[in-house]
């Protein structure tokens, strides 16, 4: 399989329906939805929703299946979401992302907040749309409104977040370090993740195996996400580096050093891998994308 190929086609893809599922800019209020659109297409490699797409296949599914694109949007517009209230003032503030300037630099601070929210409203509205016709997907979508919304409240994401903003300027111990990525970073990739298991009726055991899966995924993915604020090139990621020591933010690599982050991000790539074993060779593309996305420069 032609790794880049899938990658580029799925993107392609999703950057299409989101284009139609998305009010025009020319919709009132127009502001609004300029916003909104400002930042879903101001680049992004639409990971997650590749990754709803790559999971619904490993489990049977079909990409142009509307339960699965549909979902595999809602989570991109999530994802889109937190990326502009991280950027905002009150937390990271931010003046550039996906290589452009930040929503509320790009507009206001107000209109930034509701883009946000707008976002994070019209993937529910998304989610649960999905119709019938496709067997079981109206149930499974039920099953998925109410995991994905776990995964991103206060227990979940914003969780994460509320105690990464709490750390700032302190010393954070290995405990609470893991906290705020599994949760910031992690919670995300497994809504993505299980949402295209649930769609096509995965049992639990399979379940389990995505969700653990995911949870090192996450883990690997942040670290080097760590890593590439220090050692990453800013033009290639589209954003400045050096944030994480410029806001004092609690780190892998400030806690760990760089090389044992690496070691570290390279054993949870491997026990992600591992998870997988019960899927055999239907879990290649989730392995690739994977082995890709923590070996990435950008
Ligand atoms: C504000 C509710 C709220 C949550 C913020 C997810 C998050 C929590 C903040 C985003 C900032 C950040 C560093 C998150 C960690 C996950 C991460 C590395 C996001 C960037 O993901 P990519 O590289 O981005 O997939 P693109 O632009 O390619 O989609």
């Amino acid at each position: 399989m032609n790794l880049e190929k899938y990658l580029q086609e799925k993107k392609s893809f999703i950057d299409k329906q989101l284009d139609e599922l998305l009010p025009s800019a020319s919709t009132f209020p127009n502001i609004i939805h300029e916003a909104m659109r400002y930042s879903i297409f101001a680049g992004g490699k639409r990971l997650r929703p590749i990754l709803t797409i790559a999971s619904a296949e490993t489990c049977g599914g079909d990409f142009r299946n509307a339960s699965v694109y549909k979902t595999a949007c809602a989570i991109e517009l999530i994802h889109t979401y937190t990326l502009i209230h991280d950027d905002l003032p009150a937390i990271d503030n931010d003046d550039y992302r996906r290589g452009q300037l930040t929503c509320h630099k790009k507009f206001d601070e107000a209109t930034a907040i509701l883009a946000g929210d707008a976002l994070l409203t019209q993937a529910f509205e998304l989610l649960s749309s999905i119709e019938t016709e496709e067997g079981n997907a109206k149930f499974a979508s039920l099953k998925n409104i109410h995991y994905i919304a776990k995964c991103i409240g206060s227990q979940g994401v914003i969780g994460g977040q509320v105690i990464d903003i709490i750390s700032e300027d302190k010393t954070v111990d290995e405990e609470s370090l893991e906290y705020i990525h599994f949760k910031k970073t992690a919670e995300l990739f497994k809504a993505a993740i299980i949402s295209g298991g649930v769609l096509e009726g995965c049992d639990q055991k399979e379940l389990t195996a995505l969700e653990n899966f995911a949870n090192y995924y996450g883990l690997a993915f942040q670290i080097t996400d760590d890593i590439l604020d220090i050692e990453g090139n800013s033009e290639k990621m589209g954003k400045n580096i050096g944030s994480d020591l410029k806001n004092k933010k609690a780190t892998y690599p400030s806690l760990y050093g760089i090389e044992k982050s690496k070691d570290m991000a390279r054993s949870a790539l491997l026990k992600a891998m591992e998870s997988l074993v019960i899927f055999g060779e239907k879990a290649d593309t989730l392995k690739a994308i994977a082995s890709y996305t923590i070996n990435r420069s950008s």
